[in-house]
């Protein structure tokens, strides 16, 4: 779905393709702009530790302290603490809801926005050097600046989104995000400093024959999942399961297929959650083409009963996942 008002050139830099994008919005104030350079900000940050992951092992906690004196901490909450940082330097985020945090971070402001956020997701891949992702959503506040942060503030369907992306780090780091007007990737270019758009208007193909689920819980599969899988293998489809959320999801929004997520023994509302995980990546397909479903309900319209909830999740080319929740009618 492309946002016509203006075609932005490959290379065009993230802070020019927000100023630009912001210039079309007749009322836009610039704070969700600043928000969202603070984000990838706090990305390059984080890419930058996960780079050295591999030399100064930040693979665990380790007892060692770094140059700040902190003890080193498992990279899933380092990630935490810099998006946390970076987001309350910001001053435009007034919450945030994170995977690491049990509770709701009051940033108590006068921001507007409330962040949903995975700070690093897929992060025990990281020891065996494959690619991990940070997930986020960004809702307006519900109750008045200036009041506490109350749960009505977080616990808000992934349809209020007012923005949502991932940044993957893989071969190379990405940032991938809409506003509601299309989706655009940039790719980092570290000996710069810089994301430079390498991916505009981004759709995901109609169709496609690549299926990503841990066929491990296949025997605990709803009979509806298990009907769709046989489905893709009678079909000859590749099976491609990287065991990181963002890796395969963006793999799919480039070439199209599904990632599943069903309920299992031992994730009975399935794996991933509602407000940092499944609400931003469905933001992103539904304005890339494509559907996200929990298998009877579209994900965006799921009401959140919790900080921490769970869903099933089937999401990717429209073909592939309205055929796989056609099983459940
Ligand atoms: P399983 C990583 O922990 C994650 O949240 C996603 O990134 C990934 O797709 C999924 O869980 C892997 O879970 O049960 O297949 O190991």
């Amino acid at each position: 779905m492309e946002d016509s008002r203006i075609a932005l050139p490959i290379g065009t830099t993230l802070d020019r393709f927000i100023k630009k994008k912001q210039d079309e919005f007749q009322f836009a104030t610039g704070e969700l702009s600043q928000l969202l350079r603070d984000i990838a900000l706090a990305g390059k940050v984080v890419n930058r530790e996960i780079n050295k992951a591999g030399l100064i092992n930040i693979i665990g906690p380790i007892g060692a302290q770094n140059v700040q004196g902190e003890d080193q901490q498992k990279l899933d909450v380092l990630a935490n603490i810099r998006f946390i940082r970076a987001l309350t330097k910001g001053g435009e985020a007034c919450a945030i809801v994170s995977e690491e945090d049990e509770e709701i971070t009051d940033l108590e402001n006068d921001g507007k926005y409330v962040i949903a956020i995975d700070p690093l997701d897929g992060s025990s891949n990281i020891d065996v050097n494959v690619s991990v992702g940070t997930i986020f959503s960004i809702y307006r506040r519900f109750t008045p600046v200036g009041t506490p942060i109350t749960k009505e503030d977080v616990l808000q369907k992934g349809a209020e989104q007012v923005a949502a992306g991932y940044l993957l780090y893989g071969s190379s780091t990405m940032l991938v995000y809409t506003t509601g007007h299309g989706v655009n990737g940039f790719t980092y270019e570290p000996s710069l400093g810089e994301y430079f758009l390498s991916h505009p208007d981004m759709t995901i193909p109609e169709d496609g024959k690549v299926y990503s689920v841990n066929e491990g819980g296949y025997k605990s599969f709803p009979k509806e999942a298990k009907d769709y899988i046989e489905y893709c293998k009678d079909s000859k489809f590749t099976a491609r399961y990287i065991g990181s959320l963002v890796a395969d999801f963006h793999r799919n929004i480039l070439k199209g297929g599904i990632y599943m997520y069903p309920p299992t023994s031992s994730s009975p509302s399935g794996k991933l959650r509602l407000l940092y995980e499944c609400n931003a990546l469905a933001f992103i397909v539904e304005q890339a083409g494509g559907v996200a479903s929990d298998g009877k309900r579209r994900i965006l319209e799921i009401e959140p009963d919790e900080l921490h909830q769970r869903v099933p999740l089937y999401i990717g080319s429209k073909a592939m996942v309205e055929k796989a929740i056609s099983y459940y009618s």
